[in-house]
């Protein structure tokens, strides 16, 4: 046999640079490169390892979590075809990852992380930042990765890795399993050389499958698509990762389907077709929440159905209502007692269509929802066109970036006030605009995850929508966006605090606790109901400029789209700083979403909130 002595960690690299996955016949290289932050338990193994091969790139990043998200924004860009490698010391470098893991495995795509581990020799421990227990040596904080990884594993002999990087490997590149693959790498290990099989580091192409349904399944959804009255197609994830929005486009034509999306599904369908009738659920918009609420089939496609999609188990109120569930994991595909069809969503719409062969709904049913798309499509427009004042409103600056930005462009955004007034108001133009992560909505993923963007699609321009928390919160890699040259348009929209969690607070009769920047008062901080407030000597747009930004401040709703034509013209990462009402909100559309409140309370607010609480989660079903 021939071999080749390695480390354990220049082995890793050199197996991980020869892996490349096939769908559809084209071809690529399935690692982009590394990120990572070094200290001891990488620097002279892995750290080393990428020393020693230039030709897989190492990039630098601020912050272990900022560069998982980076690495997940990628694979999201990319449909999972692609994605990045992210090495971190032992301890906090390591544990600072699980954040973003999680949001990685939560959203089904894939990161590989090679954190590095305690000596796996054992004699000088405890080692620093090791975590001590008195009952077993075989514990680390890299135990903690276990549940957020689809695949974990330690490795405490050189030649353990001939056997885990294929596994790992398989998860990554499978669209069913697919996540956050964790391989913990004890730091002696690391640096250990092993006579490893020459065979290991040849190129290896995955397969993607596009994975077929069961024929006796098809035939059965097909007669339950014909027995329907108002079948409404809820589209996932899944259509725009399987690459399915062309053949769900011809589905929706041939058929009559109206369509609603969840957040990681926006864009399945342009936004003026005219059976696109937008978001559903929470979030969702008057047209797509009246259809899901009457309709008695509900064709969910590439969708995990979390509760702003369902609207915590209130939106599908036909009391006969039943689902069909076409995707590739079995634990989805059977979700709400549903006639499972396990598959990729582009070969089975194809055969489902063959199936149904000239179906099509009820003229007067398909002639409604056209008239709800019109119908909310004027709503979008009525609230570009407020013009609040003094302070803009966060749904006109939605517009603005909407209509002036670059229809081409990607806009990116995770967490906050935003999400839901994007998921109903931001016009999609194509399947990769609408970027939001909101498995976890995670703040801080949406610098980190625009610079995951761009890197994907240099190509692009990307808007970053970000509120004033998560900035603060995780902006730093603003300065990695810099140093590699992967220019952001970073839209920083300040309200001084938390805006959705205040609005959430009073809506649940909690006036807004603790959702303000304001210094205390009387030992206490104010609420919403406060009369004045004073507020902190923050200021982010010097905080951005001194992180290498260029940085347009803006305070009118003009000064907004000409700091939009200006921020075109910029080639470094540029951030539009504007201030706006914390108020002022894009309201619900007859929908709901299960936040409980105190069952007792001293505050009469609260039990006045408990009481509509009461009523309201009465609605919620079960589908059995
Ligand atoms: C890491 C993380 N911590 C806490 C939360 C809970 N949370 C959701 S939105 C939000 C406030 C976000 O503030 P900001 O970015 O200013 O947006 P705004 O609500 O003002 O629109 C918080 C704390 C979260 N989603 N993620
Ligand atoms: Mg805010």
């Amino acid at each position: 046999m021939n071999t080749k002595r390695l480390t354990m960690a220049q082995a890793i690299i050199a197996f991980l640079k020869n892996q490349y996955v096939e769908r559809d016949g084209t071809e690529q290289l399935f690692f982009a490169g590394c990120f990572g932050i070094f200290g001891h338990g990488n620097v002279a193994g892995i750290g080393q390892a990428l020393q020693q091969n230039p030709g897989f790139r190492y990039y630098q990043s601020r912050n272990e979590q900022a560069m998982v998200h980076t690495a997940a924004a990628y694979a999201k860009m990319k449909n999972r075809l692609q994605t990045l490698v992210c090495t971190t010391s032992i301890g906090p470098g390591a544990t600072n990852m699980i954040t973003a893991a999680a949001g990685a495995t939560i959203n089904r795509l894939p990161v590989l992380l090679l954190p590095g581990d305690i000596f796996a020799r054992r004699n000088v421990a405890p080692v620093l930042q090791q975590l001590e227990s008195e009952h077993s040596q075989d514990v680390s904080v890299n135990d903690c990765f276990k549940p957020i990884s689809r695949y974990w594993d330690r490795i405490n002999r050189p030649d353990q890795i001939i056997t885990a990087l294929p596994e790992a490997m398989r998860v990554l590149t499978s669209p069913a399993d697919t996540g956050t693959v964790t391989l913990s790498l004890p730091q002696d290990v690391q640096t250990e050389a092993f006579d490893y099989p020459s065979n290991l580091f040849g190129k290896r192409v995955w397969h993607i499958a596009r994975n077929r349904p069961d024929k006796t399944s098809i035939t059965k959804a097909a007669e339950w698509i014909r027995e329907a009255k108002q079948p409404f197609i809820i589209a996932g994830g899944g259509v725009i990762y399987s690459e399915a929005t062309e053949i769900l486009r011809e589905f929706v034509e041939q058929t009559g389907m109206p369509v609603g999306e969840t957040m990681a599904g926006k864009g399945s369908l342009k936004y003026d077709h005219p059976l696109c009738v937008g978001a559903v659920g929470a979030t969702g918009t008057s047209a797509a929440n009246r259809l899901a609420k009457d309709a008695d089939l509900i064709i969910g496609i590439g969708t995990r159905y979390s509760d702003f999609t369902t609207a915590s188990k209130t939106a599908f109120q036909n009391p006969d209502v039943r689902f069909i569930n076409v995707n590739v994991t079995e634990f989805d595909a059977y979700k709400h007692n549903a006639l499972p069809l396990i598959g990729d969503a582009q070969a089975t719409l194809k055969e489902l269509l063959t199936a149904l062969g000239d179906y099509d709904v009820d003229v007067e049913y398909e002639t409604a929802a056209r008239a709800l798309h019109d119908e909310w499509d004027n709503e979008v427009q009525r609230i570009y066109d407020i013009r609040n004042e003094p302070l803009v409103s966060q749904g006109e600056l939605i517009g603005a970036v909407n209509d002036v930005g670059d229809p081409d462009a990607v806009m990116v955004c995770a967490a906050g006030s935003l999400p839901g007034d994007l998921h109903k108001l931001w016009r999609s133009r194509h399947p990769k605009q609408y970027h939001l992560e909101y498995g976890y909505s995670c703040m801080g993923y949406e610098i980190a995850g625009g610079l995951g963007i761009k890197m994907a699609d240099p190509e692009r321009e990307v808007y970053v929508l970000v509120g004033d928390g998560s900035y603060l919160m995780l902006s730093a890699d603003i300065v990695t966006s810099i140093q590699e040259g992967y220019k952001l348009t970073i839209i920083l929209m300040d309200n001084n605090g938390y805006k959705s969690i205040g609005a959430l607070s009073r809506s649940l009769g909690s006036q807004g606790f603790g959702t303000r920047y304001v210094f205390p008062e009387n030992n206490h901080l104010p609420d919403d109901t406060a009369e004045s407030v004073k507020t902190l000597p923050v200021d982010l747009a010097a905080n951005a400029r001194s992180l290498g930004a260029r940085v347009i401040q803006c305070e009118t709703y003009k000064d907004f789209l000409e700091a939009l034509e200006t921020a075109r013209g910029i080639d470094r990462t540029t951030v539009i700083y504007i201030q706006n009402d914390r108020y002022v909100g894009v309201p619900g559309y007859e929908s709901w979403w299960d936040v409980p409140i105190a069952e007792v309370s001293e505050i009469d607010s609260v039990i006045k909130a408990r009481a509509d609480y009461e009523q309201a989660v009465q609605k919620e079903r079960y589908f059995l």
